[in-house]
């Protein structure tokens, strides 16, 4: 059957149907891929969508080239088709400088015999040139630029691009039009993409130009569907059968208000001034666009000059680009060194031959993680590539593998920290190797404090970032333990620090004293030991010197300890510098209430009796009655001489009064929950 008798058997009323979605669905496209301004959410898209493919299956002959339905389905190809540029595609000139660009403003103001001219800037985007013919307003053709004068036919391909308009909105298009444009990834898709192709085992890649360039040039349009690419549209090519405005700036609107993406940062500006007054502007946003640009592009805006400015071998004489300084360069990997952080994790970083990179002198790079130097083969000795974005650091992109000397060696990861001395380890199947010595090494000392402070590990009040800073600096803690050894007259001569808070910070350390097996466990900063597992190996044990004694195989046996974790465990006490730090530490007077094991036994409170008063913010009423019987403790509902504790909230009433006529300890919420383990331990 033919199409049109198709066409025929469509109801007009289903027609009409699919008319209208098709112009509904083009609508919501433009918006959220061409103006980023999405109006409806995604599954109302899919729900018109969908609508569209279920009339289009049930009346084929209603399919046209340009519906929202067929961007994607062509078959893969064998190899691309040629396509000749009837106007060729030149290149741009460069300056890389400020002169530069006074020169060939000067040459343009000469050629003209005018005194100032009028540009149309824009962002040069590190992407891939195209070209989009568009015949009566619908793409007919995309086609790389090639060497300029012959480049691939990439037409199945581009229209799976989303921000390219597969028919051109609104009136008046010529009847032949060319149009031009950079297709790029941006900084997210890019991390998106690399993410997925790391997920599938292969190869990631190197940039967004890379990616954007591989995604096009795919012989399989389903691949490239696949990709997030997207395009600027900067100028035109071949215009037949139609007028367009006088003015780059005018013929740019004009291709917007047919829906195709123009970007949002383009201007016009007056004379060289007032261009390198918009790429210093430039300049200063680059880090903080969605996408790489690597300078900016000026234009002379009128047409008419630009005709009468022509080319000259294969650039126009009426544009320039203004490159940024390069972010990337190459130099030589002297050495790589390991560094500690914070956590004890194992960064190494490269010693290069210093090498300016965007106008700043890098002699040191990132090289990220053992993983990654054996992901991208880097020996010491080699010529890499070394990148610098903006504020983040340096980091070896690359290696340059045809320049590899023969005695190029591979760093080796160190057996032991280079700070403390501990030794180092690779869990198994993690890419990050980590210092074992948590508690002693100096690299992790203040992030050990800080996390053994904390409210729901130790509760030091008043041991803050600033102060433990200070102790730090001044050599008053080399290790945890020292913490309990601090004196008066060492804290009074801290900064922001009087005789009274020094008081104040002595008797919380002697408070945390009294703590609880969890807690302590928990402050000690194992990897992979939270609350819960710290609560969950005090339940098991009952005592540390088991913990600390007992093989991977028996920390397993806890419940909710996998291998991972109990590996953690493991190798935290088998370094000797963290044993040590214990030690001091319970020498220093830290205990507990014997914690007697969940399976049988004594519960830690059994034989204790509480009343609960006024409001506690962190749980009901019948919570922490729950917590406290779960600790075997009676609850009752009045203050005698029996009670053991008044448990008192906001606003207690007249239990509190008798509590203290009684001489009944008081506990506050605090204490409470200090008490019990913390709130989780209570709904547990
Ligand atoms: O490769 C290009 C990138 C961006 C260009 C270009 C552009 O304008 C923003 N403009 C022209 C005229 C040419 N190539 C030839």
């Amino acid at each position: 059957m033919s199409a049109a008798r198709h066409e025929a058997a469509i109801p007009p009323r289903i027609r009409e149907r699919i008319r209208r979605l098709r112009e509904q669905i083009n609508h919501h496209n433009y918006l959220y891929y061409v103006l980023d301004a999405p109006e409806i959410p995604d599954a109302e898209y899919d729900r018109l969508m969908r609508e569209l493919q279920d009339l289009e299956q049930r009346y084929p002959g209603s399919i046209t080239p340009d519906s929202p339905t067929q961007r994607v389905g062509a078959a893969p190809l064998e190899k691309f088709g040629e396509v000749r540029h009837e106007v060729p595609m030149l290149s741009l000139n460069n300056a890389f400088s400020e002169t530069e660009v006074l020169d060939f403003d000067r040459r343009v103001r000469e050629r003209l015999g005018v005194e100032e001219v009028e540009y149309h800037a824009e962002p040069k985007l590190d992407g891939l040139a195209v070209s989009l013919l568009y015949e009566q307003g619908i793409l007919a053709r995309g086609a790389t630029r090639g060497d300029g004068w012959r480049g691939e036919d990439v037409t199945a391909n581009v229209r799976t691009i989303k921000a390219i308009p597969l028919r051109l909105m609104g009136s008046g298009h010529p009847e032949l039009l060319e149009v031009r444009g950079e297709v790029f990834i941006t900084h997210e898709g890019f991390a998106r993409l690399n993410e997925n192709q790391e997920r599938e085992g292969l190869k990631p890649f190197a940039n967004p130009r890379n990616a954007a360039a591989g995604s096009l040039r795919q012989l399989d349009p389903s691949v490239t569907a696949q990709r997030p690419l997207t395009i600027f549209c900067y100028g035109i090519g071949l215009v037949r059968g139609g007028t367009l405005p006088s003015t780059h700036s005018g013929i740019m609107e004009q291709l917007r208000g047919w829906g195709l993406r123009i970007s949002p940062l383009s201007r016009v500006v007056q004379g060289a001034a007032g261009c390198l007054e918009y790429y210093r502007e430039m300049a200063g946003r680059r880090d903080r666009l969605e996408y790489e640009i690597d300078g900016v592009v000026y234009k002379v805006n009128d047409i008419a000059a630009q005709e009468r400015l022509g080319e000259l071998s294969r650039a126009p004489r009426w544009a320039v680009a203004h490159k940024f300084p390069a972010r990337e360069e190459m130099t030589r990997l002297l050495d790589v060194e390991w560094q500690v952080g914070r956590t004890g994790a194992l960064t190494p970083v490269a010693r290069l031959e210093p090498v300016t990179v965007g106008g700043v002198v890098v002699s040191n790079a990132t090289l990220h993680n053992q993983d990654e130097i054996g992901r991208k083969d880097i020996r010491i000795g080699d010529t890499v590539i070394v990148r610098r974005a903006g504020d983040v650091i340096p980091e070896v992109v690359s290696v340059v593998k045809s320049r590899r000397p023969a005695d190029a060696r591979r760093p080796r990861l160190p057996d032991r920290c280079p700070v403390c001395g501990s030794e180092v380890i690779l869990p198994s199947g993690e890419k990050i190797a980590r210092c074992s010595g948590g508690l002693y090494c100096p690299a992790q000392r203040r992030e050990a404090i800080r996390h053994f402070a904390s409210r729901r590990a130790m509760d030091i009040e008043g041991l803050g970032d600033k102060l433990v800073a200070q102790l730090d600096e001044r050599g008053l803690i080399r290790d945890l333990s020292d913490l309990y050894a601090l004196r008066l007259e060492d804290l009074e001569k801290l900064e922001r620090m009087g005789r009274k808070s020094a008081r104040n910070l002595l008797d919380a350390l002697e408070r945390s004293k009294q703590t609880t097996m969890a807690r302590f466990l928990y402050a000690l900063g194992i990897r992979h030991v939270g609350e819960a597992t710290a609560r969950a190996l005090a339940d098991h044990f009952g005592s540390l010197e088991e913990i600390m004694a007992a093989p991977v195989e028996r920390l397993q046996e806890v419940p909710d300890i996998g291998a991972v974790v109990a590996e953690s465990i493991y190798l935290f006490f088998r370094e000797k510098h963290n044993r040590q730090v214990v030690e001091r530490l319970l020498a220093a007077g830290i205990q507990w209430p014997s914690t007697p094991r969940k399976s049988g036994g004594e519960l830690p409170l059994a034989g204790e009796s509480f009343v609960l008063t006024g409001t506690l913010g962190s749980m009901t009423r019948d919570e922490a009655k729950g917590a406290l019987q779960a600790l075997g403790a009676k609850v009752t509902g009045s203050v005698s001489g029996r009670t053991s504790y008044l448990v008192a909230g906001a606003n207690p009433g007249s239990k509190y009064d008798k509590a203290r006529q009684l001489g009944i300890p008081i506990l506050d919420e605090t204490a409470f929950l200090k008490l019990i383990g913390g709130k989780q331990q209570a709904k547990r």
